[in-house]
This record gives C-alpha cells, sequence and structure tokens, in this order.
C-alpha cells in the first residue's frame, strides 16, 4: 500500500491489556450497557459499517418447474378468497432467515387462478407488478378499469390502486408478481385495505382504458398535463416490447447504435408522464441476448431478479453459477457482480429491481470491471 492510499480498512480495535480489575469494570459496564439496551460502536463497526456491502441475501436460483407444480397443488387445495386474498406463493431467499423475501426489499411470487375464479379487489401502499408467463384470460382490474393479462405483458398496479384479478378462461393460469413488500415491512410504511365484493364481469377488453389513452409512442393526451408518480399505463402489451428489442438488434446488423453491448438488446418500462421508472421503489426491464452473446459484467448497490422469459442461459452472480431455462428466476444480492450468456438459441429475460429507491436517496453505485 502507497503512502496516498486512503482507503478506509477497518483494523481490529484494541483496548489496551486491562488488568484483572479493569476488567471486571469493564465486563460490568458491558453488562450495563446491555440493560440500557445500548452497544458501543467499538464492538458492532466491522458489521454495521463493513468496507463494502456484505449482503446477508444469496445469489439462488427457482426451479420454475417445481414451482409450477407447487402452485398446481395449492389450486387444487387451498381456495382463494377475502382473507388470504390471492393464492401467491413468495419466494424465500435462504439467506434471509425464512421470510417470503426474495431480497431484502423485493417480493417475487408466482400466483395461480383457477377458472372462473375471482381474487377479491383491495388495495394497499405497497407497489405491485404482474409479468405473464404462461396463457391468457385472467384480467386485472385496476380502479375500475380492466386490463387483459397475456403472455408477455408486463401490468402494474401501482400503491393505493384497488385491483382484483378474474380468470374467465376455461384454463387455469400462473404468473409472477412482483412487490416492495419487504422494503416497506422493514421501514413501516406499510397499510392495506379490503374493496369492493362486487365483481365486475365485462369480459376482456382487447385493450384497457388507460392503455387506449396513453399507450401510443410519445403521444400523451394533452388532458393530462404535468408529471405523475408512476405510469399511468396499467399494462406493457407484449408486441411492444418484442418489436422494441427486435429492432435493436435489426439496427445493430446495420451497423447502428442502440443495443447495451454487441448481442445485447434492453428496454426499460417507463412512467410516459417523465420518462422514469414505471413506480417509485420498483424498475423493471426486459433483456435479449442473441445466441451465445453475453452482457458486460456489472456490480451494483441493490437488488435485481431476473426470470428467462424465453431460451437458455448461464448466470454468474458472484462465486456461484446457475444454468436458467424458461420460467427459472434467480436473483442478483447488492454489490455482488453479475454475468450472462446467452444459450445456443439465445435467451430473452424479464428482470426487476428495487434501483429507483437508491437513485432517488443518492445511493446508487455501479462498477463495470472493464471499464464499459
Ligand atoms: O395480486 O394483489 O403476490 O396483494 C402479494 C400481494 C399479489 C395481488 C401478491 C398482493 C398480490
Ligand atoms: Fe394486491
Amino acid at each position: 500500500m502507497s503512502e496516498t492510499d486512503y482507503s478506509n480498512k477497518h483494523v481490529e480495535f484494541e483496548v489496551p491489556e486491562p488488568t484483572p480489575e479493569e476488567q471486571a469494570r469493564l465486563d460490568e459496564m458491558y453488562k450495563e450497557m446491555e440493560g440500557l439496551h445500548t452497544l458501543p460502536l467499538w464492538r458492532t463497526i466491522g458489521n454495521l459499517m463493513p468496507n463494502e456491502p456484505t449482503p446477508e441475501a444469496v445469489a439462488h436460483k427457482w426451479d420454475w418447474s417445481q414451482l409450477s407444480k407447487v402452485a398446481e397443488q395449492a389450486g387444487e387445495l387451498v381456495p382463494v378468497g377475502r382473507g388470504g386474498e390471492r393464492r401467491a406463493i413468495g419466494r424465500c431467499n435462504p439467506g434471509l432467515g425464512g421470510n417470503p423475501y426474495v431480497s431484502p426489499t423485493l417480493w417475487a411470487a408466482i400466483q395461480y387462478l383457477g377458472p372462473g375464479e375471482n381474487a377479491p379487489e383491495h388495495r394497499h401502499s405497497q407497489n405491485a407488478f404482474r409479468f405473464v408467463t404462461e396463457g391468457e384470460g385472467v384480467w386485472t382490474v385496476v380502479n375500475g378499469d380492466a386490463v387483459p393479462m397475456k403472455r408477455g405483458d408486463f401490468l402494474i398496479t401501482p400503491g393505493w390502486a384497488y385491483h382484483g384479478h378474474h380468470n374467465i378462461a376455461t384454463e387455469p393460469m400462473i404468473w409472477i408478481d412482483g412487490l416492495d413488500i419487504p422494503f416497506q415491512h422493514v421501514m413501516d410504511t406499510g397499510f392495506f385495505e379490503y374493496g369492493s365484493e362486487k365483481i365486475t364481469d365485462d369480459g376482456t377488453p382487447d385493450y384497457s382504458r388507460m392503455e387506449r389513452l396513453w399507450a401510443h409512442p410519445s403521444l400523451r393526451p394533452v388532458s393530462y398535463p404535468g408529471e405523475s408518480e408512476f405510469s399511468p399505463i396499467g399494462r406493457f402489451a407484449w408486441e411492444h416490447t418484442d418489436a422494441a428489442l427486435n429492432e435493436q438488434l435489426a439496427l445493430e446488423n446495420e451497423g447502428y447504435p442502440g443495443v447495451v453491448s454487441p448481442g445485447h438488446a434492453a428496454i426499460r418500462y417507463s412512467n410516459p408522464t417523465n420518462g422514469a421508472d414505471v413506480m417509485n421503489t420498483v424498475r423493471a426491464e426486459f433483456h435479449r441476448l442473441r445466441p451465445e452473446a453475453q452482457t458486460i459484467p456489472v456490480q451494483e448497490v441493490g437488488s435485481r431478479v431476473f426470470q428467462v422469459f424465453e431460451g437458455t442461459a448461464t448466470i454468474t452472480i458472484g462465486e456461484k453459477v446457475f444454468e436458467l431455462s424458461q420460467g427459472d428466476m434467480t436473483v442478483v444480492p447488492s454489490w455482488q457482480q453479475w454475468h450472462i450468456v446467452a444459450g445456443a438459441d439465445g435467451v430473452d429475460l424479464f428482470c426487476f429491481s428495487d434501483h429507483p429507491i437508491f437513485e432517488k436517496l443518492g445511493l446508487a453505485r455501479t462498477f463495470t470491471p472493464e471499464g464499459i
């Protein structure tokens, strides 16, 4: 280490060797501090203020085929209704003490709704989204607006929006839910209310009203000026996501910029009133990699979740390596480097994270080891 290296590595803090008499007084003092519900910094600093994040959450993979099987079982054995509210099974990060937290901030569930079933309306301060991996026929009512759900669609129900789900098809449907439940639980900011018991049954429209109003490229209705804290669009239809990614790759073939790195196209779902993330606490993206293409290795503050929509990939998170195929989900804990290599047919990945929280608070930090 040179003299100009000011890196603040914690060193072992040693109190001068106490005499037996001093030791007895020290023991007594620490006991008294404990009784007063206090803890001195010099005994905790290494854990409380590490040199860099040391997440308790671990990198982990949840297998889709196993999870969808238990969701089907729950469909046979557990009714959906008031009280339980949703037939949703939350993923528990093995490092987080058995809590249904995929990361310290995020909840990621698999939700199952059988034909003819209704998940009753409610609302809460937690921000929520759905991403549909299979099937269609369910629609979700958001503040009275019926929003259809189809494979590849990304839907949001921002905090305080009333929402219920209805399956009017003849087949069961499964999708993933993402919410900021752990964040709001730890911060004690969560509120929850039941909504109407009435089931609005207008059938599934092709497009929700808010899509008809807002989902035209860069064309905002003049009747709604100003910014809103979350996207007024409740459904980001797959056809737009797919087209945007295809165009990025087509432009790459034509020699124009637009991809993240060679063979890696990506879009971020955004709030059309201000270009920011769709909701205050959650970021959502979709990534497409050409066969055998790779992402640039990234290390960043916050946690990121990937789910394979189609294809296969290998993801390296810190020291761990996971093979992913359709529906599999994996979580990247804070400050662990991640790197994805697509399989022989390429890969489509849905991705969500808590990064907007840290960007708003001035805590975001990203490091790309290759300096890109
Ligand atoms: O669909 O409203 O996975 O409120 C967790 C909490 C889903 C929902 C979840 C919820 C919902
Ligand atoms: Fe909900």
